[in-house]
């Protein structure tokens, strides 16, 4: 990607105050943790799709809670990138402002961005199959497999998004809002594959918005993205905020 590309974004941005962002795992690539779909995206033999199911969960919640627990100890152990915390500055350099993730590692938060809307959830959240209440722990590892709640002892499930699960509509409606409530989105490290999330870059061109996507490689969106920056998030992103503030200066 060279810079020139990153100036008829910049130009966009003078005449922009509500921005919204949606990421997906490539923004956390540059902090260790593997993709859905890139090289390092399987464990053991098994597709990410396989394991992150209800019937996955129901035939066998030890090798479930295995997963997570291996996903949690990567995740426990990474540290949030500039490309998160590009995006954590935002919040204040916008007058409006909403940030949407795929994610539930939670990099987002460490890195200072507050109250991102997590549509699949959070993998240091459990909940109780029996009561529904929902813990935080982070515990890693998982002192025992599978977790028990505290309360009433019943098995405790991650407190994420399964495919073929709906999500829980006030996220969804709030996400679905924000993304219509923008004049820009930017697009970040998802390869924009899994709905509904994948449908909000939409949502957000049908209101008017512009859409720019950053991703090293294409993605069905490119195409009706109105820019893509082919780049890394954890380089491309804090070369735009640099753009942005010598711009401001000059
Ligand atoms: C539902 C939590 C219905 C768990 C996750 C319409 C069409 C087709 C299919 C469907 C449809 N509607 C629904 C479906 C089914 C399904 C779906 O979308 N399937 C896909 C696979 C086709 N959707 C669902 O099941 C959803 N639920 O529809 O319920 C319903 C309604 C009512 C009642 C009952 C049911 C639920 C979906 C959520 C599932 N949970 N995660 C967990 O994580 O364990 S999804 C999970 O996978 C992630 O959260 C994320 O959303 C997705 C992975 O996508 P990405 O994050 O984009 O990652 P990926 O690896 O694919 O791509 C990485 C990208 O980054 C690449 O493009 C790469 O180039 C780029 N990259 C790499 N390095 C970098 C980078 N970019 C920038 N910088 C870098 N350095």
């Amino acid at each position: 990607m060279v810079e020139n590309e990153l100036d008829p974004i910049l130009a966009l941005l003078d005449r922009t105050t509500r921005v919204a962002v949606l990421t997906g795992s490539g923004i956390s690539a540059e902090s260790g943790i593997p993709t859905f779909r890139g090289e390092h995206g399987l464990w053991k033999q098994f597709r990410a799709e396989e394991l992150a199911t209800p019937e996955a969960f129901e035939r066998d919640p030890g090798l479930v809670w295995e997963w997570y627990d291996w996903r949690r100890g990567i995740i426990g152990r990474a540290e949030p990138n500039d490309g998160h915390r590009t995006i954590a500055a935002w919040q204040d350099t916008f007058s409006s402002f909403s940030l949407i993730t795929q994610n539930i590692d939670g990099l987002h938060q460490r890195a200072g961005s507050r109250g991102p809307i997590e549509l699949h959830g959070n993998i240091w959240k459990m909940r109780c199959l029996r009561e529904g209440t929902v813990t935080e722990c982070r515990d890693v590892p998982l002192p025992s497999l599978p977790p028990r709640c505290p309360t009433c002892g019943a098995m405790l499930r991650p407190h994420v998004v399964w495919f073929g699960e709906a999500l829980d509509q006030d996220v969804l409606e709030g996400a679905f809002h924000r993304a219509a409530a923008c004049d820009l989105m930017f697009v970040v490290g998802t390869s924009a594959l899994v709905h509904p999330a994948a449908s909000l870059p939409l949502a957000a061109a049908q209101a008017g918005a512009k859409i720019v996507e950053v991703n090293p490689d294409p993605t069905p969106l490119s195409r009706s993205a109105d820019f893509v920056l082919r780049g890394k998030a954890g380089q491309t992103l804090p070369l735009l905020q640099r753009k942005i503030i010598d711009k401001w200066k000059s």
